[in-house]
């Protein structure tokens, strides 16, 4: 049977056969040894999607792609860092770990703490945490202590727990984050064949920006790629102390998972925009729920509203991307995560408390 074969073929994505999560994939790269006992779910490998929508609404032949890492196995980014940051811990004999979070981080600390037979403690800010995340962080089994205040008073407390108790930090802070977290950069370069010539990314605490650009420079160094991208970092105009060189006492934004006012990697992050030729600029919550809905209506990929944030700063920077470019925008969470913000936002059509008859149905629907 040669054609069922080669159809086969077809359909087999080459960069998932046999993939068993990025330390693995990646070992050589990362700071393991044999003795590393690997905490992993299978993370990274995540798509490259075209996005040729977006695309078009750019012209002048620019190509994106959107590096979908809400597919990772909870829904982001974090559990490259993750699995870096917890198999680390456990080769140190911690017994438990412990983050602040706006929710995507404890999402992933608890899931490998546990799976790595640790404790799991996640400070969240009370109120501010989008459902999908606060769900699995308590089914993933963390211990959930929601502060009244935000996502850097939780850090504060945080970093002054892990220097005060036998607990081991897994905020970005912590080396290992990166280490994993760059990862993403190798798998755009693998899937591209080049670096982009614009990295598209939202910014909170801006470890996945320093991460980024960490593993573009290593690749490049390697000789992987021969060019390095510009590295353009987005944040939410209420929580924006990257673009306007100060802290945010009370950072606000729709986009509740960037919702950080002082920003943990501040000093990497600046170093990058330079060393990069980059930028960093603000986008509004208006501006965000736009390319969110325009990422789910017109490309068919549902990202959560901080994700949505490289795109909506991608379009409102359009005018200086360079005719031809390649760009990457980093989707870091699942839209998922976000139930509330889709059904209030979406601009979809519901039409509720319908008559359960043909007659009805052909109605609404314009019969
Ligand atoms: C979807 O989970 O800080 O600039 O505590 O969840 O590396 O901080 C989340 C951050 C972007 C920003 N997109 O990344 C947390 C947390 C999503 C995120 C960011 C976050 P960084």
């Amino acid at each position: 049977m040669p054609l069922l074969r080669s159809v086969r073929g077809l359909f087999k994505r080459p960069t998932t056969q046999n993939w068993s999560g990025l330390i693995h994939a990646y070992g050589r790269w990362l700071p393991v040894s044999e003795r590393t006992p690997v905490v992993s779910l299978c993370e990274g490998a995540t798509p490259l999607v075209p996005a040729p929508a977006l695309s078009q609404r750019l012209g002048r032949g620019i190509q994106v792609h959107l590096k979908v890492d809400g597919h990772n196995p909870t829904g982001s980014f974090k559990d490259r860092g993750m699995t870096m940051a917890v198999s680390k811990a456990k080769e140190a004999g911690a017994e438990a770990v412990i983050c602040a979070s706006t929710g995507n981080t404890s999402a992933a600390a608890a899931a490998y703490a546990r799976r790595g037979g640790m404790r799991a403690f996640v400070l969240i800010p009370d109120g501010y945490v989008a459902q999908g995340k606060l769900a699995q962080a308590l089914l993933y089994g963390a211990e959930v202590l929601a502060v009244r205040g935000n996502f850097d008073r939780a850090l504060t407390i945080v970093r002054e727990m892990a220097d005060q108790y036998p607990i081991t930090l897994v905020n970005s802070l912590n080396p290992f984050r990166l280490q994993g977290q760059k990862t993403a950069a190798f798998e755009v370069v693998d899937e591209l064949g080049c670096a982009p010539d614009w990295l598209c990314i939202p910014m909170g605490n801006a470890g996945n920006i320093s991460a980024y650009w960490m593993g573009f420079k290593e690749y490049h160094q390697a000789g992987h790629c021969r060019n390095l991208p510009r590295m353009m970092g987005f944040q939410a105009a209420g929580s924006a102390p990257l673009v306007n060189g100060s802290t945010v006492e009370q950072p606000d934004t729709i986009a509740t998972a960037i919702r950080i006012g002082n920003p943990a990697n501040r000093e990497k992050a600046l170093k990058v925009r330079e060393e990069s030729g980059g930028g960093f600029a603000a986008v509004t919550d208006e501006e965000i729920l736009d390319a969110y809905r325009f990422l789910g209506r017109e490309e068919g990929v549902f990202c959560e509203p901080a994700s949505a944030a490289s795109v909506a700063g991608l379009l409102k920077r359009a005018d200086e991307v360079p005719a031809g470019s390649k760009v990457v925008c980093v989707l870091t969470g699942n839209g998922l995560k976000d139930p509330n913000t889709a059904i209030d936002h979406s601009g979809g059509a519901f039409h509720g408390d319908l008559n359960p008859d043909l007659e009805t149905v052909a109605k609404v629907m314009g019969f």
